[in-house]
């Protein structure tokens, strides 16, 4: 069956915010992050991006590329405020909603058509949103949550776009492959260095070829430059905890392998909060040992989505629960007590150095995916 699927993305967020606070910032170079000259570009306003400000730019770099931009600093209660807002917005008109990020949804609104055409809602949401927050957004509309997303990237700042069905190939052709939402920096060059800028290219090429050069990701990849993604927009729940757990393939009791398997779901799990701008208070660590005996620890914690904290307090549980000396089969973390809200910098504990490498690591995780960066102490 056909798809209908909205993808929209709110424009400049954390910026958009401020505007709102503070109308004189409207129309002005004006970028949102850390304010002392260490700190990272979180959001920019289009007028800074001309002159080549980028979201994770360091902030000294960027006031070299702009001296007259404008430094706010970030207020997360206030955007969590409004993108609650607007997810509520959203939840009031439309069965299916994935909430994707702080600021971008998706949203499934096959049959909506037999009433009004799907155009139409969409529009009217689009305007709703406007009116009722305030804060600009844009949206893209196709059978697909790829063809969407791509198209909501070309409608911005503050538009829509349509892409009807059976034309998702070419609209995609044209385009960069920069803009399928799978390609990084790290394909991008490979892809570059193959001779292949544009998505027509790679539409044109065999699947074998991108197989042969990306293994399964290649396959992805030459799906959503053809228009192909049958994925689904899964509903949003309000997240309470979060955890991962790891099965070991033979048991282990080997520490180094223990704690670099702890240490990557932590950097993980930490990535996740941040990305969601959540806190955790309490953390649970579980152990499975090889006559599946489970054991848990749990400690409550001051807020944190810092690394570097969350692995000292695993780190101290872990000491306090493994005892038995006896192979071990799964270990498993859980965060929970989540609330909303960002790590406030620890100016005596965490160095700058920690934080900017947290939002580093985030930069490339959400660029290529959470695997594909790693602290030197989890390798
Ligand atoms: P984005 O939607 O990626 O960016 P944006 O809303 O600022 O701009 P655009 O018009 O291109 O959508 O991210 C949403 C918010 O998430 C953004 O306003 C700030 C925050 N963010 C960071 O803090 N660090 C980052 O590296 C990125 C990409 C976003
Ligand atoms: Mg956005
Ligand atoms: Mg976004």
């Amino acid at each position: 069956m056909e798809r209908n699927i909205v993808h929209c993305d709110l424009d400049t967020f954390f910026v958009s915010v401020a505007r709102l606070q503070n109308s004189a910032l409207i129309g002005k170079p004006m970028i949102v992050g850390g304010s002392s000259d260490r700190g990272v570009v979180s959001s920019c306003s289009y007028e800074a991006r001309k002159f080549g400000i980028h979201s994770a730019m360091p902030m000294r770099l960027a006031l070299q590329l702009c001296r007259e931009a404008i430094i706010v600093k970030g207020d997360y209660d206030e955007y969590s405020k409004y993108s609650n807002m607007v997810t509520e917005i959203i939840k009031e008109r439309t069965p299916l909603v994935e909430k994707a990020s702080i600021d971008e949804h998706y949203l499934d609104i096959t049959g909506m058509d037999k009433f009004f055409g799907c155009w139409q809602w969409t529009k009217e949401l689009r305007q709703s949103i406007i009116k009722e927050t305030g804060l600009p957004i844009s949206f893209g509309l196709s059978a697909n949550k790829t063809v969407s997303k791509i198209a909501t990237g070309t409608a911005k700042p503050c538009g829509e776009r349509q892409v009807n069905i059976g034309l998702e190939k070419n609209f995609l052709a044209p385009l960069s492959i920069k803009k399928i939402p799978m390609v990084g920096e790290k394909t991008y060059t490979l892809l570059r260095n193959m001779g292949i800028s544009k998505i027509l290219t790679l539409q044109q090429m065999e699947v074998f070829t991108m197989q042969r050069a990306l293994g399964e990701n290649g396959i992805s990849i030459w799906k959503k430059a053809n228009g192909v993604d049958d994925s689904p927009v899964v509903p949003y729940h309000e997240q309470k905890s979060m955890s991962k757990d790891h099965t070991f393939e033979t048991d282990t009791i080997d520490m180094a392998v223990l704690k670099k398997i702890l240490f990557t779901m932590i950097d993980e799990l930490a990535f996740d909060l941040r990305k969601d701008v959540k806190l955790t208070s309490c953390l649970t660590l579980k152990i499975r040992y090889s006559n599946f005996d489970t054991h848990t620890k749990q400690i409550k914690i001051p807020y944190t989505s810092s690394e570097r904290v969350l692995s000292e307090k695993i780190m101290l549980l872990f000491d306090k629960l493994y005892t038995r000396r006896m192979l071990i089969r799964l270990i498993g973390v859980k965060f929970s007590g989540l609330i909303t809200g960002s790590y406030q910098v620890d100016l005596f504990n965490d160095t700058i150095k920690d934080v900017s490498l947290s939002s580093a690591m985030d930069h490339i995780r959400l660029r290529f995916g959470v695997d594909k960066v790693l602290r030197g102490i989890s390798l």
